[in-house]
Formats: C-alpha cells, sequence, structure tokens
C-alpha cells in the first residue's frame, strides 16, 4: 500500500485496535484494494469516508445469563456491531461458536457492509453473536440461551433499524427460538429476523441460498474462462448449512464432491459424496463428519481439518471459518492443479494463500461477493414479508440466481475499470464500497 491518507489510516487502526487480528486482516484487505479509488476520488478522501466507513456506527456487547439443565446459572458474553446504516437497516448473522470475540464480530460487520452492498439490495452492514457453544447443549438449554440473548437484542433491533439472521452455530431453531422470545416481548408480528421457518414468514430457499449462490457465482467465473462445473472434481470444506447446499448445487450442475469437513476431520469418498447421509447426520442428528464412513463403505476419515486441501480437486470451495486454508494448502491445490477457489466462508483464505492463488493464474472469488446469496435471499424474505406473500421456489431461486451473477458482473467489471482486471477481490472491494460511499457523501458527515 502506497497511498498516504491509506497508509495512515491502517497505521491508526493498528494503533488503535492492537488485539483485533481477524478485524486487521479484514480491513488491509479492502483498503489495498481501495487505493486506487482513494487516488481517482479525492472527493470521497475529502468527505471521510474512508476513516468513517472502518469504525462501527454503534458496538454493542451484553452480558446473557441462562440457568443450564443442572440448575447452575451460566454467563456468556453477547455482541451485535451496527457497522454501517448508509444504504439500508443493518442486516447480518449471528453467529453462536466460542470463539466469537469482539474482533471477529467487527471482521464480520465490516466484510457484510461491502457484501450486503453488492446484493443490489437496499441493506446496511451489521454482525452479532455469542461465545455461547451449542455444541452439547440440550434443545432446552439452547432454547433458554437464545430467548436471554434476545431479551437484550430486542432493545436494539426491529425491521426498519436492524435485521439479524443465522450464521455458524444459528439455523432455524435458534431463529425459531430468538423470534418466538422477540414476539413475545414486543408483541409485535414483523420481520425482524430472516431464516425464518416457512410456517412463520420465512422465505423458500434461504434454507439452501448460500450455498446455491456460491455455485452460481462459480459457474459465471468459471464461464468467463469458457469452462463450467461439468466433469469437475470439487473439495468442500465444511459440513454445515452453507457446505451441505453447495454439494447440492455443484452436483445439479454437473460437478463431482469427493469431500467434507468439520472442526474434528475430513472425509474422502472418491465415488462423489452421498449429500442424503450427509443431511441424515449433520442436519437431523446433529452429529459429526466422521459417522459418514460407517454408512458409505470406500470412504475415509482423516482427522485434522488442513489434510483436504491436499486432495486433488478442479475446485476448492472452502465452507467453514476463517482463515481456515493457509499457504501451504494453497500450495498443495495449486500443486494438484486446482482451476477455481471461491469461498462460502467469511474470509477462509489466508492473505498469502489468496496472492498465491492470484501470481498463479488460479480464478479466486472472495466471500464478500461469492457467498453473498445467504444474505441476498434474507433481503428477499424482507421483501415478501413488507408485502404479506410468499414467493414460489422457483421464483426465489432465479431472482438469487440473477443477483449473484450480477455480483459477479459487478466485481469484474469495477476490476477492470480501477486497472485490476481479473482481480475479483479488488473488484468486489470496489464495487461494494462505491455504493456505501456515494450514499454517506449525500448523507453529510454525523449520521
Ligand atoms: P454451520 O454452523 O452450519 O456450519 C459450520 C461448519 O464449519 C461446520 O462443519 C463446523 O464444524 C465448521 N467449523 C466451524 N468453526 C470451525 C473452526 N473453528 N474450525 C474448523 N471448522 C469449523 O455454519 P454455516 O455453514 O452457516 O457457516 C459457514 C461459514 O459460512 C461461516 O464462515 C459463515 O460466516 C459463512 N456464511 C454463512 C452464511 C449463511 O447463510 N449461513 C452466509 C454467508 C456466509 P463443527 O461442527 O465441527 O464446528
Ligand atoms: O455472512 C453472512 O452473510 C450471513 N451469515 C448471512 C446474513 C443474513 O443476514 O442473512
Amino acid at each position: 500500500m502506497k497511498n498516504k491518507c491509506l497508509v495512515e489510516l491502517m497505521a491508526s487502526l493498528e494503533k488503535r485496535n492492537p488485539h483485533e487480528s481477524e478485524f486487521l486482516q479484514a480491513a488491509h484487505e479492502v483498503l489495498e484494494s481501495l487505493e486506487p479509488v482513494a487516488e481517482r476520488r479525492p472527493d470521497l478522501v475529502e468527505a471521510g469516508v474512508f476513516d468513517r466507513i472502518v469504525e462501527p456506527e454503534r458496538t454493542l456487547i451484553f452480558r446473557v445469563s441462562w440457568v443450564d439443565d443442572k440448575g447452575k446459572v451460566q454467563v456468556n458474553r453477547g455482541f451485535r456491531v451496527q457497522y454501517n446504516s448508509a444504504i439500508g437497516p443493518y442486516k447480518g448473522g449471528l453467529r453462536l461458536h466460542p470463539s466469537v470475540n469482539l474482533s471477529v464480530i467487527k471482521f464480520l460487520g465490516f466484510e457484510q457492509t461491502f457484501k450486503n452492498s453488492l446484493t443490489t439490495l437496499p441493506m446496511g452492514g451489521a454482525k452479532g453473536g455469542s461465545d455461547f457453544d451449542p455444541k452439547g447443549k440440550s434443545d432446552g438449554e439452547v432454547m433458554r440461551f437464545c430467548q436471554s440473548f434476545m431479551t437484550e437484542l430486542e432493545k436494539h433491533i426491529g425491521q426498519f433499524t436492524d435485521v439479524p439472521a443465522g450464521d455458524i452455530g444459528v439455523g432455524g431453531r435458534e431463529i425459531g427460538y430468538m423470534y418466538g422470545q422477540y414476539k413475545r416481548l414486543r408483541n409485535e408480528i414483523s420481520g425482524v429476523l430472516t431464516g425464518k421457518g416457512l410456517s412463520y414468514g420465512g422465505s423458500l430457499v434461504r434454507t439452501e441460498a448460500t450455498g446455491y449462490g456460491l455455485c452460481y457465482f462459480t459457474r459465471e467465473m468459471l464461464k468467463a474462462i469458457g469452462q463450467s462445473f461439468q466433469g469437475k472434481t470439487v473439495v468442500i470444506s465444511g459440513s454445515g448449512n452453507v457446505a451441505i447446499y453447495a454439494v447440492e448445487k455443484a452436483v445439479q450442475l454437473g460437478g463431482k464432491v469427493v469431500a467434507l469437513s468439520d472442526s474434528g476431520g475430513y472425509i474422502h469418498d472418491p465415488k462423489g459424496i452421498n449429500l442424503k447421509v450427509v443431511k441424515q447426520i449433520k442436519e437431523v442428528e446433529r452429529g459429526r463428519i466422521s459417522e459418514y464412513v460407517k454408512s458409505v463403505p470406500g470412504s475415509t476419515y482423516h482427522e485434522g481439518c488442513s489434510g483436504i486441501w491436499t486432495i486433488k480437486c478442479d475446485i476448492a470451495l472452502p465452507c467453514a471459518t476463517q482463515n481456515e486454508l493457509g499457504l501451504e494448502s494453497a500450495k498443495a491445490l495449486v500443486k494438484n492443479g486446482v482451476i477455481a477457489v471461491a469461498e462460502g466462508a467469511n474470509m477462509p483464505t489466508m492473505p498469502d494463500a489468496v496472492s498465491y492463488f492470484q501470481e498463479n493464474k488460479v480464478l479466486f472469488a472472495p466471500g464478500k461477493a461469492a457467498n453473498a446469496g445467504g444474505v441476498a435471499t434474507s433481503g428477499l424474505e424482507m421483501c415478501q414479508n413488507s408485502m404479506r406473500l410468499s414467493w414460489t421456489f422457483d421464483e426465489v431461486d432465479q431472482r438469487l440466481d440473477g443477483i449473484m451473477t450480477s455480483i459477479y458482473n459487478a466485481a469484474s467489471g469495477a476490476a477492470k475499470e480501477y486497472g485490476k482486471e481479473g482481480n475479483l477481490v479488488a473488484g468486489a472491494n470496489i464495487a461494494g464500497f462505491l455504493k456505501v460511499a456515494e450514499a454517506m457523501k449525500a448523507q453529510g458527515i454525523a449520521y
């Protein structure tokens, strides 16, 4: 990075947020991409847009106390970072995982601001969650936690203010418990959360949306070099919501998915993953991916997560968590001839691995573009809630496909316009930034 104003801004972020490594990583990537914008748009520098956009509008940290099945009082920490409302109400998921802290939620909220801008829908950026670990907890414990979490969060959200949704550890069950508590406290029926059950305002395709959208984006990226999923071998990490529906769509588009993982290890099934078995283990039994090998002869289980990237494949879709794919894994993928890497998770690829892919001419799709299908479909759920009607599966799916195609075009177009042709990281950051930046400038300095 050479631009003086951006170099100084990055230095001040490092000074003011010294312990926030994930946030600094995300901020550095975005600011680096925005260098040509800072050069070409002195008006945005003058309006302080760069300095303002890196600072969340509001950060909430709160106590979440609840009672476990043994009658013991437990205390967790809750977060909601309302990052940017320039183009619409705050919007973004809630993560329940022991690794959650302010740095993780800030990086996710920051990324969400640009991602939501790319969707073309009017949504600002936010993220929230807690260090609560849903693993091994009973339904009753999860319900009491979610109710206590919402008892505080309720004061800060609303259908026109801030609309949370799911992320790691938050799916239909948790959204249901949180929605029920919001309704109890407010006596209000509204689309305050997305990812709701279909019987109470949810949208068809929201469950599938992130994984499907990831494959639609990847399809467009491959199309640009005259390729497709047809006959390709695909490796997908994770085995949660995003990974499962990425498998489903990759197979529908003609690919063969041969591996999946969770935080314990990965399975390799050279014949092609049996998704019915995975859904039973993960969605019904909430079990471990290692159980797959008991049902599917010929498949193998391997301890540890990163080994999955040593499997030979044409397309790699990291769909688990941040920083799961490092330089060594990138080298193994390139050596084995990978042609495309698209991020289903948020920031799963470490910066040196991203550079390595780009230097080796591997097509690389950043999460804020490639995984935007989830929040885009959340936007479509909000739209249906406001209209008090529900669209069919095909109607939502077609809109999702259209949005993902337009995100690809916006990112590749912006990269070209700003002298970084083929660099979708830069293109997504620039295209996402410009819309928010224009809105911030137009609305004046104090928000
Ligand atoms: P889920 O909770 O459904 O699944 C998460 C998966 O990732 C699980 O297989 C989990 O394994 C694995 N995982 C989680 N944390 C770690 C870790 N620290 N190390 C290794 N593996 C880990 O979450 P989602 O599928 O919803 O989310 C996956 C990613 O996609 C996240 O980065 C999320 O931010 C992103 N995303 C999600 C969207 C959505 O709509 N849900 C939208 C856009 C992005 P285990 O069970 O062992 O923990
Ligand atoms: O990271 C993400 O984009 C999400 N977890 C989805 C957010 C949403 O509001 O649907």
